[in-house]
Formats: structure tokens, sequence, C-alpha cells
């Protein structure tokens, strides 16, 4: 957030020193026009932007042969008249727990931030702590007997906005599903939320699997695929579009293809198998709400809006 911010200032100043270079005939009025214009444009495609990287190019060229304090200032910002993204990265422990409320700040801000959340659903730098995104039925620390709640649905709550782009990704599962989605972030001109399924030791597994395991959760159900593009509103069709079959897998196979899983159910089978019944049924219940929501018909979209 302190970063776009801080790129939108440095913009702003930068297009008050090329009127001021304008102004002092250091540069061409219409040169410094076209490169202003092109710094404000909302959503610029790829070819304006090369387009606006070779202008503020040749500006620089120009602002370093000159002498005077306002080419000096104009060149030491000239990089901000072009468009730049800014991503902020990091893990469920602080997407999901510590940084929630920071998070949910910067997505009610309406400003254009991408979120990459790295979920491997525990605190894995400090070695495999219970978050909030740990699945129900998992063991991990803190939750030494199984995961009694179910996972919290960040992608969900941030739907519930309207105004922010959302996907959550498997790049084991779905490569051009996962690219499509940081495209799309990318272009969406507001705050983007990608939950991407990440792999861990902690998971319990030799992890040169980890995409097969990242295949098995979202063929099971229990990591549908999805991409939520508030900018299909205005075509009048339903944001939400679900990019993955319904289930083909068992849940329960997959779960207790790994250690978070099974070791409970060797250490204790009983309340392991009813953890694994809410967990079967949370997966059931969460694929049908997106399956449903997906299915939405939208054509009332354009016009409530
Ligand atoms: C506010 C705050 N509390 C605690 C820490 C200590 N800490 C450093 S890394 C880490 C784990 C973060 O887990 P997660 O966000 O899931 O990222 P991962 O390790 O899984 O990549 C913690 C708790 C911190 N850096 N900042």
């Amino acid at each position: 957030m302190g970063m776009r911010l801080a790129v939108d200032k440095f913009k702003g100043f930068a297009i008050e020193q090329l009127d001021l270079a304008a102004k002092n005939n250091c540069l061409e009025a219409a040169f410094a026009d076209e490169i202003k214009q092109a710094a404000v444009a909302n959503d610029p495609s790829q070819v304006e932007i090369e387009k606006q990287r070779q202008r503020v190019a040749k500006l620089k060229d120009i602002c370093s042969q000159k002498k005077c304090p306002q080419c000096e200032q104009l060149l030491s910002v000239a990089d901000y008249l072009v468009r730049k993204s800014v991503w902020a990265l990091g893990g469920d422990g602080w997407a999901y727990d510590i940084g929630y409320g920071g998070l949910d700040h910067v997505l009610a801000s309406g400003k254009n931030v991408n979120i990459l959340v790295l979920d491997t659903e525990v605190y894995s730098n400090t070695g495999g702590q219970m978050s909030k995104s740990t699945p129900r039925a998992a063991v991990a620390q803190f939750a030494a007997a199984g995961k009694s709640l179910a996972k919290k649905d960040l992608a969900m709550l941030a739907m519930t906005y309207g105004s922010i782009y959302v996907a959550k990704v498997a790049l084991g599962a779905n490569m051009a599903q996962t690219v499509k989605a940081f495209v799309e972030a990318e272009n969406y001109n507001g705050p983007s939320l990608i939950i991407a399924y990440s792999h861990c030791i902690a998971h319990g597994y030799n992890l040169l699997n980890g995409y097969e395991h990242q295949k098995q959760a979202v063929a099971s159900g229990y990591w549908p695929l999805y991409r939520f593009n508030p900018d299909l509103k205005a075509q009048g069709q339903n944001p939400l579009q679900l990019d993955s079959k319904a289930p083909t897998a068992d849940f329960t196979e997959y779960a207790y293809s790994e250690n978070r899983y099974r070791t409970l159910k060797n250490a204790k089978p009983q309340i392991a198998a009813e953890l694994m019944n809410q967990a079967k049924q949370d997966v059931i219940e969460r694929f049908n709400l997106v399956q449903q929501l997906a299915a939405l018909q939208c054509g009332q979209c354009k016009k409530s809006e």
C-alpha cells in the first residue's frame, strides 16, 4: 500500500516537473503533452506501455543534456511516468491471521495493489504452526489433535466486496489458469487477491511430488480453481468463473496421502475419522457453493449498476 502511494506521489511530482520543463522551453510542448497523456491513461495496453517507455527514454536523454535544476529533478523521477505495477507477497499466517487487518485495509482501499498469498496452510518459516488457513482434520503445531475448525475462506470474504479481483490457483493443477489469473489481476484497475495453493515440507510427503498433490487437491474438490473479475459485471456477465471440474477424486484418499492428516489417523483413529467426515463435508459444501454462485445468471448486473 505504501509502495502504491509512493509510486502515485512520484508520478504526480514527475508530471508537475514535466509541465515546468515544457514551460521553460527545455522540452517541446507537444512531446511533453504526449508523455503526460500516456502517464495518466487508465488502462494502457502492453503496446502503449512499451511506447511510453521509449518516450521516457528519450525524455531522460534530453534531460541529461540540460543543466537546469528542473530537468535534473525530472530526470530523477522520469521512470514513474511509465505505469508501474505493485505486488505484495505473503504467506497464509500473514494473510489469514496476523496481517489480516492490514490486508483487509488494502483490499478496501480501492487502490491498484496486487496481493499474492502463497498458501501453505501453516506458518512455514517458523516450523509449521496452525493458521486460520489450516484445513480441518490436519495436524499442525498448536493443533496436535487435528484442527477442529474448517479453513477460513479468505477468497470468499474478499469476493463479498464485489470490487476486488479474486482468484484461487494451483500451478501444479492448471498452469494456464494460473497465468490467466496473474494477467487479469495485473490488468484490473483496483485491488487484486490471488491465493495460490503452495505445497510445503510440513504437509509430510516428498516435495518432488508437490505438483501431483496440487492436482489431487483440485481433483478432489478441496481446492476449486476460480476467478472473480468485477470487470465482467459491466458486460452483464457473472464475475465468478469456476475453472475446475466437479470432484473426480476422493478427498479422503488425497488427504491420507499426506502425513499431516495421516498422523492423526495412526495416533487417534476415532477422532481422525470424525474430523475427516466433517472435512469431507466442508469440501462438498464449499465446492457446491462456488459452483452455484458461478452458475448464477447475471443478465441484470449491467442494469443495476
Ligand atoms: C507481526 C509478526 N509476527 C510474527 C513474526 C514472526 N514470523 C516470521 S516468519 C513467520 C511465519 C509466517 O508464516 P506465513 O505468513 O504463513 O508465511 P510462510 O512462512 O508460510 O511463507 C512469523 C510468524 C513476524 N515477522 N511479524
